[in-house]
């Protein structure tokens, strides 16, 4: 039995031979079984015929998304004393005092503010560090995370 098919529009054709043949099972029972030949490779005029195989092939890199960030976020409350606040920006988010004291005056008067952008891993526990040591401190103050972006 010989099969013609279109497979691909870079092929002229695709053509298999398929033969039954006789097999001699172990328990002595004969079987047919189907045998499919390649009577021709594809040429894609790269001078490679023997190794066509007749499966899509590419080159393009897989393109991941780049994960997303997340935002530290500080929010006000009317208790925390300033410069506890202050004091927590510089520890936990490498800020000088400069920076930190602009930081919290942000959250003051606008109700939250970002200390900054990380990983998801390093966002979390970076506000977890945040939560726990106030609530040491015993001071409301309180962290949350969003995503950036
Ligand atoms: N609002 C607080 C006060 O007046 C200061 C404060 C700033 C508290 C930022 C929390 O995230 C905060 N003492």
């Amino acid at each position: 039995m010989n099969l013609t098919q279109n497979i691909h529009p870079k092929m002229t054709e695709f053509s298999i031979q398929i033969d039954f043949m006789s097999k001699r099972n172990i328990d002595g029972l004969d079987s047919e079984i189907l045998r499919f030949i390649p009577l021709a490779g594809v040429d894609d005029g790269e001078g490679d015929s023997e190794h066509d195989t007749g499966i899509a092939e590419t080159t393009e890199k897989p393109r991941l998304e780049k994960p997303p960030l997340y935002k530290v976020v500080l929010i006000n409350d009317d208790y925390t004393p300033m410069d506890f606040v202050v004091e927590i920006l510089c520890a936990f988010f490498d800020l000088n005092i400069e920076k930190a004291t602009q930081i919290m005056l942000k959250v003051h008067t606008e109700g939250k503010g970002v200390c900054g952008v990380y990983s998801k891993d390093v966002a979390e526990t970076k506000a977890a560090q945040v939560n726990d040591y106030s609530r040491e401190c015993e001071q409301p103050l309180l962290c949350s995370v969003e995503v950036d972006r």
